[in-house]
């Protein structure tokens, strides 16, 4: 440990959620008393759908208890089966939405560039038996949707885009809930936009609504009807409330995250062996992850060994999304999980790391951070 660089007083984690006024918060839950509605499309549901249409700039939105079960219903919706085709490279949710369906997943190798799903590696790993592409706009950074959408034209696949990381992303100024069939938000505490746990489904279609809407409520038509075998996904009302105080700070947390990433990047541009993932062209980033791979050869240490030594000085960096999906005991023996399939993912995943990035952090902080990383180097 260097003399002059003494560990940070409080721990550093990688991410804080937005906290809002708790005074707020609680006149918004004195009207949920009030009417005494706690869930099942309350008031406070209602108005935080609409909002966040609005805000994502989609044409229909379904809110859920949590991001996975979204997802789980988003393939129930569109009836996908058999296979479908994602990224290695990902929380452990989206290859377990899938196998929750009975659907195999079938892992498609990834770009170094931007970690998402390679477009141009999709094609071989189609079958008779694939019904759809489950891509992972990672880090919140947009797939090379227009590749990937001309595929699915060709071969009938369905799109279902796990955008967990990407709540307010867009791309040519379209918001990335308008992509492939469907996309899928998470609210959960670490989200920049959360309601604590929560997600939400974004679709074109509108006749998707209908049948969406009932899968998350148990298939219930009316009183006397129960028309599909359903799920409970439902947001309540404390949630929902939640999120219309978050939605406030929103645009001033984006603000100051942006602030912050910006001073990595010129901190770190010049630490040899440090490589900062862009935000993409043409892409407003929502700055959910500020994400760094680390080579080894050229840093001198490997991220395992920064990750490590990171937390004598209380800072919690975490190694998203080691291990790889494709080497869990419930995947690894899947043909498409060879690491020969899968090269790139099996790569970078030792070489990824994310530092911390929230808005409450400050630019001393950031440059702290950056002066005990390149503290590490051997250079
Ligand atoms: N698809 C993708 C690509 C995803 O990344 C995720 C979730 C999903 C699907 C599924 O969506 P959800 O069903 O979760 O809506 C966290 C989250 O639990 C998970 O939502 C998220 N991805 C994943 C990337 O991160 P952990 O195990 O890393 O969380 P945890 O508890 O270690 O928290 C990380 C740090 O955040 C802590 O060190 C401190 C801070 N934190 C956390 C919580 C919960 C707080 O400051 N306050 C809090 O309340 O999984």
């Amino acid at each position: 440990m260097r003399q002059d660089l003494e560990p940070f007083n409080e721990p550093i984690f990688v991410t804080r959620p937005i906290v809002p006024n708790l005074d707020n918060y609680r006149n918004r839950l004195e009207s949920v008393w009030e009417k005494k509605w706690f869930t099942n499309n309350g008031e406070q549901h209602q108005l935080l759908e609409k909002k966040l249409q609005q805000y994502l700039g989609v044409s229909n939105i379904s809110l859920f208890n949590n991001g996975t079960i979204a997802l789980i219903t988003a393939c129930r919706s569109l009836r996908l089966s058999g296979e479908v085709i994602t990224t290695p490279f990902t929380f452990a949710a989206t290859p377990h939405v899938l196998t929750w369906n009975n659907i195999r997943p079938i892992f498609c190798d990834i770009e170094e560039k931007s970690l998402n799903i390679d477009a141009d590696k999709l094609e071989s790993l189609i079958t008779s038996d694939t019904t759809g592409i489950m891509p992972v706009h990672v880090f919140g950074m947009p797939c090379d949707t227009g590749k990937i959408q001309k595929i699915a034209d060709e071969y009938g696949l369905k799109i279902i885009y796990d955008a967990a990381h990407a709540f307010g992303t867009k791309v040519d100024n379209t918001g990335i809930g308008n992509f492939g069939d469907i996309t899928m938000f998470s609210f959960h505490a670490t989200k920049q936009f959360h309601t604590a746990e929560g997600g939400a489904l974004a679709f074109r279609e509108p006749s998707l609504k209908k049948r969406v809407d009932l899968l998350k409520n148990f298939g219930i038509k009316s009183e006397d009807e129960v028309i599909m075998p359903g799920i409970n996904g439902k947001m309540n009302e404390l949630q929902a409330a939640l999120g219309l105080e978050v939605l406030e700070y929103l645009d001033d947390e984006r603000e100051k995250r942006k602030r912050l990433f910006e001073h990595y990047r010129e901190y770190l541009k010049n630490i040899y062996g440090v490589i900062c993932l862009e935000t993409g062209r043409n892409v407003y980033s929502n700055y959910q992850y500020f994400v760094i791979r680390i080579e080894k050869e050229k840093f001198g240490k490997s991220r395992d060994e920064v990750h490590e030594k990171f937390k004598r000085y209380n800072i919690f960096s975490r190694k998203y999304f080691y291990p790889l999906c494709s080497d869990y005991a419930c995947y690894k023996q899947l043909p498409s999980s060879s690491q020969n399939n899968l090269q790139v993912a099996n790569k970078i995943i030792h070489e990824v790391l994310c530092l911390p990035l929230y808005g409450d952090l400050q630019l001393d902080d950031i440059n702290k951070i950056c002066a005990i990383l390149s503290s590490f180097s051997n250079n």
